[in-house]
């Protein structure tokens, strides 16, 4: 069953095969999409056109999401392109380095600024510069985790980032409703992407995260292509201003210790 035929999809965030947006991608195509991919930025063009020629996508178009002029040009291009656009999907996140350790009360102003910027506002940007051109039944979603919800040591920012990014949905919900456009989020267990590279403990908290989770599995990039591609198609038809985990259940946890 191919769930999105005839639809168009514009998916940012796509870095490299480990991408959480490369997960859906692939899961979009499988399911009939008609795609085009954005990217930050020239130093990853030579990664991403790759993998969007192999699933036989022709719009590639680079575009850092902290520069309104950027955002504009993206949507002209789509709107030129394709006329008409079904599906968004925001798979973009990102704080300095440095705010990820330590204390959350050391954040500092520009850093706050920033992770607010890239990881919370681009969304309600892409949203407005896309709104003119999503047809009725079109679907907007974006990636979150549970840090938003409940401290997840060394989080920090973008815990906070996260937290304003589901209200975002809730608020973009509530706007665009009217238009027949739904907006939700997946809330993703942790996957080793390049986002969670290097992230001081996150090979512990991955290996943790496996022991205590209801299912006692990871989650892979292809299990959120799944979920975004129910999301974003018509059997979700009246779901909006949600956040959809997908995470091995790990969420439903109170506590952590175990029995035995
Ligand atoms: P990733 O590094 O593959 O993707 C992050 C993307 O953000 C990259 O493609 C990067 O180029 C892009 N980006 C950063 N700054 C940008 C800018 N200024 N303009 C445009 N794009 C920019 O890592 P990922 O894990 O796939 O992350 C995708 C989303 O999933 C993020 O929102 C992240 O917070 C979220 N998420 C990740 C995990 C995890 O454990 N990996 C879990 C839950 C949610
Ligand atoms: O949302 C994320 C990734 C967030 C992220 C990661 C980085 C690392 C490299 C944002 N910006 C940057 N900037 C960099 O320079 N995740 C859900 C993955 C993640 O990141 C963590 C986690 C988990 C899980 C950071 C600290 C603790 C846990």
């Amino acid at each position: 069953m191919r769930l999105l035929e005839g639809k168009t999809a514009m998916i940012f965030g796509l870095a490299n095969e480990r991408s959480i947006a490369w997960g859906i991608t692939k899961a979009f195509h499988e399911h009939g999409a008609a795609l085009g991919i954005s990217y930050a930025g020239e130093a990853l063009e030579r990664r991403v056109t790759p993998l969007a020629e192999s699933v036989g996508c022709s719009f590639v178009e680079p575009c850092d999401v902290s520069d309104d002029a950027q955002i504009a040009s993206v949507a002209d291009k789509a709107q030129q392109r394709f006329g008409e656009v079904d599906i968004l999907v925001h798979a973009i996140g990102f704080a300095k380095r440095d705010e990820l350790s330590g204390h959350y009360y050391n954040t500092s102003r520009a850093g706050f600024h920033l992770a607010m910027d890239i990881s919370v506002y681009s969304f309600t940007a892409l949203a407005r510069a896309f709104q003119p051109m999503l047809r009725p039944g079109g679907a907007l979603l974006t990636l979150t985790y549970y840090g938003s919800e409940k401290v997840s040591p060394n989080y920090n920012v973008m815990g906070v980032a996260k937290a304003a990014l589901e209200a975002s949905v809730r608020y973009l919900a509530y706007d665009l409703g009217p238009q027949g456009v739904r907006v939700n989020a997946i809330s993703a267990g942790p996957i080793r992407t390049l986002a969670a590279a290097g992230v001081s403990g996150f090979k512990t908290m991955y290996r943790r995260f496996a022991e205590l989770a209801p299912l006692h599995e990871n989650v892979t990039i292809e299990d959120v292509g799944g979920a975004a591609v129910f999301l974003c198609s018509s059997l979700a038809a009246k779901v909006t201003g949600e956040v959809l985990f997908v995470d091995s259940g790990y969420n439903v946890l109170g506590i952590t210790e175990t029995v035995e």
